[in-house]
């Protein structure tokens, strides 16, 4: 038996996670594989207050240091209370993102140095990481026409064109950098063929 697998979904924004995350979902699903779904900012009750205080629009902005640590307050409460448990229950957990959006979002979107982030990774999970990140790849404008189309944006989706190429470019480094880790999927096609490939490509890393 396979150990459980802790997942994350990563994207810029409209990249299509949520919509493709039920795929995993139901992949596991199909084979009685226990599992639970998480996301950040959030995952647990401390780390949803913190989520609210973090993207809801605001006059007067958090200072960029302040959304840094508190997206770490937010991931070291939602990995004790949530992550952690759900894995030593033999439970799989798939998380709507985790510490590449971090890197991508405060350290390529707002700039902030790389070891500010590393300082805080290696605090608040030193040894513990996701076994599977799959990144959904898509050019900017595509995702946040989708993202616009489907209603209001929060207070980070409202950062303009150029921090979300910004999160693109930090992502598509990460990814190059990690590529045992990191799977890649083209998420411009329409919703059904992009979970066509992820289904394909899941199988094929997890079940063959
Ligand atoms: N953030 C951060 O800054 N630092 C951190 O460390 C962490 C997070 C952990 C979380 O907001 C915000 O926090 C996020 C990063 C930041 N902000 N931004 N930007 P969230 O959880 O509310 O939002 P999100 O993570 O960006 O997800 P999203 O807005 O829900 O986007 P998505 O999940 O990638 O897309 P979707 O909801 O599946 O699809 C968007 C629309 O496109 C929807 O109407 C779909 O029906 C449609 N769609 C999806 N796929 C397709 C395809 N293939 N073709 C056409 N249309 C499609």
């Amino acid at each position: 038996m396979q150990k459980p697998q802790f997942v994350t979904l990563e994207g810029v924004e409209g990249a299509g996670k949520s919509t493709q995350k039920q795929v995993v979902c139901e992949l596991l699903a199909s084979r009685d594989i226990p599992f639970i779904e998480t996301r950040e900012p959030g995952g647990s009750p401390h780390a949803e207050q913190i989520r609210e205080l973090l993207l809801a629009p605001s006059q007067t902005p958090p200072s960029d240091l302040c959304e840094l640590l508190l997206m770490f307050a937010a991931r070291a409460d939602h990995i004790e209370q949530t992550i952690q448990p759900a894995l030593a229950r033999g439970h799989w957990v798939i998380c709507d993102r985790f510490t590449d959006a971090t890197y991508a979002y405060q350290g390529g979107g707002r700039a902030l140095p790389a070891a500010w982030i590393e300082t805080l990774e290696r605090l608040v999970h030193p040894t513990f990481g996701p076994d599977t990140t799959i990144l959904f790849d898509v050019p900017v404008d595509v995702g946040l026409a989708r993202a616009t189309q489907r209603g209001t944006l929060d207070r980070i989706e409202s950062e303009d064109r150029a921090f979300f190429e910004r999160v693109r470019a930090s992502y598509h480094a990460q990814a190059a950098s990690e590529p045992a880790r990191y799977v890649v999927v083209d998420a411009t096609p329409n919703a059904d063929d992009v979970s066509q490939s992820l289904r394909e490509t899941l199988t094929a890393r997890w079940f063959s």
